[in-house]
């Protein structure tokens, strides 16, 4: 699994705070990434000491460590709701606005994470910004990339299709679509951003994650730093 930013200690420390959350009975989602597979791991021990969940992976690699881990798995339309859903970030801002997708599984995760109860994020202190400028992903249909280009230009952003590592070809989602990786520079305004992008035909899914946090776990040096 790609990791990024931090310390894996700080990433470590975050992800296992966040699994203490989990009560028996819960279903969880399962989110992506090196900060939220710790708390995979941690939600898989307990299922081996007795702990009764189930758990909703939000992609391709959060569904394979569930299953090493022991997590019985089970999708959302089984379910009649998510009781917590604990996922990463690339970066979170200072109203805990959030931009997601640098592993290109935002579509999914964005579905479950909305959908739980309560939304905890973890991450480590690279993540944390006042104001977000990182590039948004975007995810596109294949058929449509070149068309939300354009669109994405006209709100005054510019798009560059994501390539795999070695630049042979575009990377490809769990959903069999493609990612544009938009940099608008500073985004003042995170909601107004993401009510436009949503609204560009081809667009599957965007990677801000606005007024969707309820909870933010930041891993230390040598601790855990809570922001509500
Ligand atoms: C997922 O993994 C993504 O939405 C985000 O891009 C990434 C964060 O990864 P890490 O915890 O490895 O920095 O949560």
């Amino acid at each position: 699994m790609k990791t990024t930013g931090g310390t894996d200690d700080q990433k470590r420390r975050a992800g296992e705070r966040a699994a203490e959350l989990v009560a028996d009975g819960d279903v969880v989602g399962l989110g992506s990434g090196s900060t939220a597979a710790y708390a995979i791991r941690a939600i898989g021990r307990a299922t081996a000491d007795g702990l009764t969940v189930r758990g909703i992976p939000t992609s391709f690699d959060s569904r394979r460590l569930a299953r090493e881990s022991g997590i019985p798995i089970c999708s959302l339309g089984e379910v009649d709701g998510v009781d917590v859903a604990i996922d990463g970030a690339d970066r979170i801002d200072a109203d805990h606005h959030l931009i997601k997708g640098g592993g290109a599984a935002h579509a999914r995760e964005k579905v479950v994470d909305a959908a739980a109860d309560r939304f905890v994020v973890v991450a480590d202190p690279s993540k944390t910004v006042e104001t977000l400028s990182h590039p948004v992903p975007v995810e596109v249909l294949p058929e449509a990339y070149a068309a939300v280009e354009r669109d994405v230009e006209d709100l005054g952003g510019g798009a560059t299709l994501r390539r795999g590592e070695a630049k042979d070809g575009p990377v490809v989602t769990d959903n069999g679509n493609l990612v544009l990786d938009c940099a608008f520079g500073r985004i003042d305004d995170p909601r107004g951003l993401a009510r436009r992008l949503s609204g560009v035909p081809g667009v599957v899914e965007h990677g801000l994650f606005v007024d969707l946090a309820d909870t933010v776990y930041v891993g230390t040096d040598d601790g855990v730093e809570r922001l509500e």
